[in-house]
């Protein structure tokens, strides 16, 4: 390896005039340049420890992080903000497997992701002779990722580049997994054949149109609906068809909730938005149009007693139209009546045109009803928001946020916890698209500082991260991260001393702590402060103001410990019908 090196690593000059031969290094690295990929996300090691430092060379960022799973996290998130595929870099075997959760959460949200990993010789893994991080890491990745190749040599660096980014961007979004074998990156070819072999992907997620009959079926479908719904999900955000979107709402006059991402795809403050009357229009719809959001258990499966229901798999008896790229998503939990195959904006401007101008207006019944439903639960919220408890809870703390997000509606926000997740999703309103970042499809922790990093990277805008301190913990280290690369990252804890709440006790009355509860009063705000960044204590509202509004005007990467009383969330936050204990008993 280090023969090549000597001769192609840019510190010996250009790798073409040297010896006109280019390394397998220089064809990755040339791949995703050619092909837009600018930044990195990973962590170095055997034997991509080079292709980091090259990456670098060549004008590639790469961000390193203290562990895989954030890294992975990171790339998973510029693919859902950008729609082109982050890449994440491991090393093999255990490097890898820390990518693995990333890779499968970036697959199960429909996020373009490329985890590439260096590998142990194939030779050698296959006869099972205990190479060094020995694994048979494609055949584990496959069933986690939308698509697994290996790249065996240098002439076909292009094509495993190309083929890797098409499979992770077109159709329904995905995680994709590329072993590049250690020998592959010393491998050596003739300059100029080396970079005809790259390929620059055309077209690579390209639209997708609906059939005609399909628009003709959803649209008299909608046409007989007496209180019909619109569900957008992070499918729609994602597909960046806000305008389209915008339009259909605006036209129709049809009320619509947004799925937690795509809040703020049209304002959360938009006359029309159903997201504060959510267990009304559930059950109440009669027609159902989904756009970029699964039926999934988010969503009850489309059955049950949130769609009006009588028993848990009662089907409520909505129509449902689904505007999916995906053919098969159709019939999954329930009956589609219209299914409308194609990529979000061609299918929105296909109904928008079959509607024509005049398109009725739903009953006023039905809306007058949605929005003296939603009109109360506002009305309830404010009421609890300005009760302004103390110590805080988490309305008091996010009553907070949600001014500070409302005056900066530029700022991304990331938002991991069950409590801290649940009241931030409907206390704080979002006015632009893609600007919430969460733990999506799985519910998963761990994605904060991984999505913080990159949201700041590929937006530039300042961040907001609300944490619960169960939560944070999962990838706390990256806050060394946030400093390294003086990223404009507010971290906001919301410290209750445990998993939903600090006060559960040891069911066995021994001396362990019970397993929901964490060290009391703990000082997080110092983790931040040992890497050079801002430390910031606030027990109270006026105290979490100053430290979040200083860390946005600084730009300084900051951590706001909010001290949250204790007693204040409940079991899995919104969710304790989850529970199994929970659900042997009858739920409200
Ligand atoms: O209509 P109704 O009356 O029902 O009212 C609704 C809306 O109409 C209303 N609303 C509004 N009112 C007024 N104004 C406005 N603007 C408004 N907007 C809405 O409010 C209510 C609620 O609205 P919402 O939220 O839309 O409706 P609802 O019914 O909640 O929606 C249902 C769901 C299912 C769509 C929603 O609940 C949802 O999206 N849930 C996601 C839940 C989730 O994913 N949770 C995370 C997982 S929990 C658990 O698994 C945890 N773990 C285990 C673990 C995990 N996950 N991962 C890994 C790798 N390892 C382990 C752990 C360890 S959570 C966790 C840590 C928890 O501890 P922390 O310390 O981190 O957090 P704390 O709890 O804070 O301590
Ligand atoms: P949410 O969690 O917000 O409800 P989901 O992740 O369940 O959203 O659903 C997103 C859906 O969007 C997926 O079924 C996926 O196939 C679809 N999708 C993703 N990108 C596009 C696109 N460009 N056009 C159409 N559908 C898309
Ligand atoms: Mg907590």
């Amino acid at each position: 390896m280090s023969a090549v090196l000597s001769t192609t690593s840019p510190a010996a000059g250009s790798q073409t005039s040297a010896a006109a031969t280019i390394d397998g290094f220089h064809l990755v690295i040339e791949a995703l340049k050619l092909n837009g990929i600018g930044t990195l996300y990973g962590l170095p090691g055997i034997p991509i420890t080079d292709l980091t430092r090259m990456a670098q060379g060549e004008g590639l960022r790469v961000i390193a992080f203290r562990h895989e799973q954030n890294a992975g996290h990171a790339a998973s998130i510029a693919g859902f903000l950008t729609g082109r595929p982050g890449v994440c870099l491991t090393v093999s075997a255990p490097g890898f497997l820390n990518g693995l959760t990333a890779l499968a959460n970036a697959t199960t949200n429909c996020f373009p992701m490329i985890l590439i990993s260096g590998s142990s010789e194939r030779e050698i893994v296959d006869l099972q002779q205990g190479d060094y991080e020995e694994m048979d890491q494609l055949a584990i990745a496959k069933p986690l990722a939308k698509a697994a190749f290996r790249v065996l040599h240098a002439e076909d660096i292009g094509v495993g580049i190309a083929r890797a980014i098409r499979a992770a961007v077109s159709g329904r979004p995905g995680g994709v997994y590329l072993d590049l074998p250690a020998k592959l990156f010393a491998q050596t070819m003739e300059a100029a054949a080396g970079r005809a072999s790259l390929i620059e992907v055309v077209d690579p997620a390209p639209r997708q149109i609906p059939a005609p009959e399909a628009v003709q079926r959803a649209l008299e479908l909608l046409r007989g609906a007496k209180k019909p719904l619109i569900v957008l999900g992070k499918g729609a955000a994602y597909a960046r068809a806000e305008a389209e979107v915008r339009t259909l709402v605006e036209r129709t006059g049809i009320p619509y909730l947004p799925m937690s991402m795509a809040k703020g795809l049209l304002p959360d403050t938009h006359e029309l938005s159903a997201a504060a009357a959510r267990s009304y229009v559930l059950p109440e719809a009669d027609v159902v149009v989904l756009v970029g959001a699964r039926l999934n258990w988010l969503l009850s499966h489309g059955k049950g007693k949130t769609w009006g229901g009588k028993a848990a798999k009662d089907w409520g008896g909505q129509k449902f139209v689904q505007i999916d790229i995906s053919p098969t998503e159709a019939d999954s939990n329930v009956r589609i009546d219209a299914p409308v195959v194609g990529d979000i904006g061609s299918c929105v401007s296909a109904l928008l045109a079959g509607m024509g101008a005049a398109w009725p207006r739903p009953p006023a019944e039905w809306l007058n009803a949605v929005m003296e439903r939603k009109a109360k639960n506002i009305a309830k919220m404010a009421e609890t928001l300005a009760k302004d408890a103390r110590p805080m809870n988490f309305h008091s703390a996010l009553n907070v946020v949600r001014d500070i997000v409302k005056a900066n509606p530029d700022a991304m926000l990331v938002n991991e916890g069950a409590n801290a997740l649940d009241f931030t999703r409907s206390i704080v309103d979002m006015m632009k698209p893609r600007k919430r970042v969460d733990v999506g499809t799985w519910g998963v922790m761990g994605i904060g500082m991984g999505y913080a990093v990159a949201a700041a990277i590929e937006t530039g805008q300042p961040v907001i991260a609300i944490e619960g301190d169960s939560a944070f913990g999962f990838s706390g280290m990256e806050v060394e991260t946030l400093c390294r690369y003086n990223l404009p990252v507010c971290v906001v804890i919301f410290n209750n001393n445990g998993v939903y709440r600090g006060t559960d006790k040891n069911l066995g009355g021994g001396a362990d702590m019970a397993p929901t509860a964490f060290v009391k009063d703990a000082r997080y705000e110092k983790m931040m402060e040992a890497f050079g960044g801002v430390g910031v204590y606030a027990s109270t509202p006026a105290e979490l103001k100053r430290g979040v509004e200083e860390a946005l005007r600084s730009r300084r990467p900051t951590l706001v410990n909010a001290i949250i009383d204790e007693t204040a969330g409940t079991e899995s936050g919104r969710i304790t019908s989850l529970n199994p204990a929970a659900a042997k008993k009858p739920q409200a």
